[in-house]
């Protein structure tokens, strides 16, 4: 059976390669909705996939902003409405600082896209997953949704929020068909640190100094892996970090 898939962040690291599984792992015969600000990324994406056998209708959004997250959802082409698969991937952190040196802008951006986008995505698709009473909605946390780290207080609390929301909404849908899952990664090599240091590609390459990083294909082939299982088995929380990284954990 084809499925629709649609993941947000979809134009690099954990997003990109999560598309990149799913079209591997169906053979091509899928369809992807792929969203992200840079357009022009998800266009490169979207040819390679369709080499692949892949249907793909990419859409520039930035899940910060509700009236753009209705208009596309309002835009998507008549075969793409029936979201079988939501992948809630857009996220960041910025900056590592204390508490009380953190930018209001920054404290803005990070609840805006990791919390209020996520929200949005995620109750516009239930209306229609809970019509057909199936789907599956995955919700890129973090393991600092789990422990909070010094230098972290907002992104922590960003993702401990898509951990407390998420919770709920599994729990009130457990009498349909609609999965609620949720992958935690910890650190995954991907441009994440380069957006969090604000572009400056020195301070972002010291972050994995001393250990190596899980590759965004580690997470891709955990998210596909569960959205796989039989429809009666939820994998409701994937928490998954290089070995290196347990002790913080
Ligand atoms: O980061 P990166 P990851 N509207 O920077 C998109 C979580 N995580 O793949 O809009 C729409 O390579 C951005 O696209 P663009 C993390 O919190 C990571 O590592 O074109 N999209 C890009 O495609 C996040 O939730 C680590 O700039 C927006 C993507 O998001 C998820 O994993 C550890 C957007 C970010 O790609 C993917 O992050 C962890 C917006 N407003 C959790 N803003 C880690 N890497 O170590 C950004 O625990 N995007």
């Amino acid at each position: 059976e084809q499925k629709t898939v649609l993941i947000t962040g979809a134009s690099a690291g954990i997003g990109e390669a999560i598309a990149r599984e799913f079209v591997e792992a169906a053979g091509g015969n899928i369809r992807l909705v792929l969203a992200a600000r840079r357009a022009d990324r998800l266009a490169e994406l979207s040819q390679q996939l369709k080499q692949s056998g892949a249907q793909v209708h990419t859409a520039g959004l930035d899940v910060n902003d509700g009236a753009k997250i209705d208009a596309f959802f309002a835009a998507l082409p008549s075969d793409y409405r029936d979201i079988d698969v939501l992948v809630n991937n857009a996220g960041k952190a910025l900056g590592v600082e204390h508490a009380g040196n953190i930018r209001d802008e920054d404290v803005e951006e990070m609840f805006a896209t990791n919390v209020l986008g996520l929200i949005k995505m995620t109750q516009t698709v239930i209306r229609g997953m809970k019509e057909r009473n199936s789907g599956d909605i995955v919700q890129v946390g973090s393991i600092a949704g789990i422990e909070s780290y010094p230098g972290g207080s907002i992104y922590c609390a960003t993702k401990s929020a898509v951990r407390s929301f998420t919770q709920a909404v599994r729990k009130e849908l457990i009498s349909t068909k609609i999965r609620v899952m949720e992958i935690d990664p910890g650190a995954v090599e991907t441009e994440f640190s380069l957006v969090r240091f604000g572009g400056d590609a020195t301070k972002a390459s010291k972050v994995y100094e001393g250990y190596e990083p899980l590759s965004a294909k580690d997470i891709a082939d955990v998210v596909v892996f569960n959205c796989s299982r039989r429809a009666n088995v939820v994998v409701a929380e994937s928490v998954v970090f290089p070995s290196a990284q347990a002790g913080s954990y």
